[in-house]
């Protein structure tokens, strides 16, 4: 201090003071910044008919909870997976990338998961408590960017209840924002829901769609259980509704939700490129913020879920992420809608024990909003499907296909894909123009030489 002079003392001191008031200001913007942010709880369901929610437009199933909430916030109907399986679709939503640029495309193989820009991590840089439990795949969840939770709980995690959670929960609302992956294994199998939720429904009372021309008492019985699961998932919601009604953060809570990977009975589903298996509708409720009974028709990814979180609650968007924000159309502001999704399909193992996507893919699609094209790349057999594709087919037949084949789905007339056009002559230009556009598309997002 001896070294300055008066003027540069006055000019320190002046400084001096409008650091701590700079500092003090900056302080109170961050601590508002803070408590501006939402709490975020990302709820995943777990191997779930598309069709099988009272906001979908079903009259049979019990999802009062999830229907609430759909209504008081924005829905998006038509949402597609980049894959129709558990462990690469979970890992798209920590990363935002697609299976082929993650390296996790499969259930079962020798990767996990890169932590860099995994959602969590992103959060909790952000100031968020990050917890997680239920359906979690990857390796430590603390470095994956969990702060809290012990992940992989997916055999207890709401069918045992959730006293972990609602701890977290006590300790942290509203003293600082939360993350919650709330992933239980539900409507998942084992199909075991406790009595109360079987009562809910007459099994001898369960609809027959009209396209299901297989054996309906087989069908009614397998509908039932799953009817009886998924009301065990709402009721699980709704129990997380409550508490955080008690903790007296519900209202600046933001909830997104959405479905791993679909399931179907009657129906080619999970593990398959057809809209039972990629197919799920994302809403999004945050009341004040998100508009509420809002409804779009738009074609929407679920790699589109990781950058609306991250908009929400402040966090800059890293340049890895595949997807888009949904906040521009929640908001009625001007946005990009696709006209088309693209998506790859990949066997539940990587062969050889080694990760290369460009080798284990056995489909690429496209999908419009009229048509849905797939080119299969492999040999689909039902021979083995136990140890390698895992395609779900209950109570229909395998779809067996041969490499170089092709679909084509007129969606607006065959919403279930019953009607293969692909060899009628009239659509052969349309099959040559989505074979270069899907090649184009797998090129462009980082696919290698198929
Ligand atoms: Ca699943």
């Amino acid at each position: 201090m001896k070294h300055l002079n008066h003027r540069s003392i006055r000019t320190f001191v002046a400084c001096l003071t409008a650091s701590v008031a700079f500092f003090a200001v900056a302080a109170e913007a961050a601590e508002a910044a803070e408590a501006e942010r939402p709490n975020v709880v990302f709820i995943i369901s777990d191997d779930h008919d598309f069709e099988h929610l009272g906001f979908m437009g079903n009259r049979t199933v019990h999802t009062p909870t999830l229907d609430r909430l759909a209504e008081a916030g924005t829905v998006f109907t038509h949402a597609h997976l980049p894959m129709s399986r558990c462990h690469p679709t979970l890992a798209s939503f920590l990363s935002g990338r697609w299976p082929h640029q993650s390296g996790i495309y499969y259930n079962y193989g020798p990767r996990q998961l890169d932590p860099k820009n995994s959602l969590p991590n992103l959060l909790k840089k952000a100031g968020y408590a990050t917890y997680v439990e239920g359906k979690y795949w990857e390796g430590d969840p603390r470095e994956m960017g969990f702060t809290h939770g012990k992940g992989k709980t997916a055999k207890t995690f709401v069918r045992k209840g959730q006293d972990d959670l609602f701890a977290f929960l006590d300790d942290v609302a509203g003293r600082q924002p939360f993350f919650v992956w709330w992933a239980p294994l539900i409507p998942h199998t084992p199909h075991n829901p406790p009595a109360k939720y079987q009562k809910l429904f007459d099994a001898e009372k369960v609809p027959i769609p009209e396209w299901f021309k297989g054996d309906k008492e087989a069908f009614r019985q397998r509908e039932f259980k799953s009817l009886a699961m998924e009301a065990w998932l709402d009721d699980g919601v709704n129990q997380l509704v409550e508490k955080l009604d008690g903790r007296g953060v519900l209202k600046q809570t933001m909830f997104v939700f959405l479905i791993d990977n679909g399931w179907c009975n009657g129906l080619v589903s999970k593990g398959s490129p057809f809209e039972k298996g990629v197919r799920t509708p994302i809403f999004l409720t945050l009341p004040g913020e998100i508009q509420a009974g809002q409804r779009f028709d738009h074609l929407v990814s679920t790699l589109d879920v990781y950058p609306t979180i991250l908009d929400y609650a402040g966090v800059k968007v890293p340049e890895t992420a595949a997807g888009r924000s949904l906040r521009p159309i929640v908001e009625g502001r001007p946005a990009e809608i696709r006209d088309v999704l693209y998506g790859a399909i990949y066997p539940a193992f990587a062969t050889k024990n080694d990760a290369r996507p460009e080798r284990d893919v056995y489909a690429l699609y496209a999908r419009t909003k009229k048509w849905k094209y797939i080119l299969f790349t492999q040999d689909v057999r039902q021979t083995g499907n136990g140890n390698y594709f895992r395609v779900q087919s209950i109570l229909t037949d395998y779809p067996e296909r041969d490499r170089g084949q092709q679909d084509l789905y007129d969606l607006e007339s065959d919403p279930h894909e019953l009607n293969n056009l692909a060899s009628k002559p009239e659509h052969r230009e349309q099959l040559e123009q989505f074979k270069r556009d899907v090649l184009a598309w797998w090129q462009e997002t980082g696919g290698k030489p198929l």
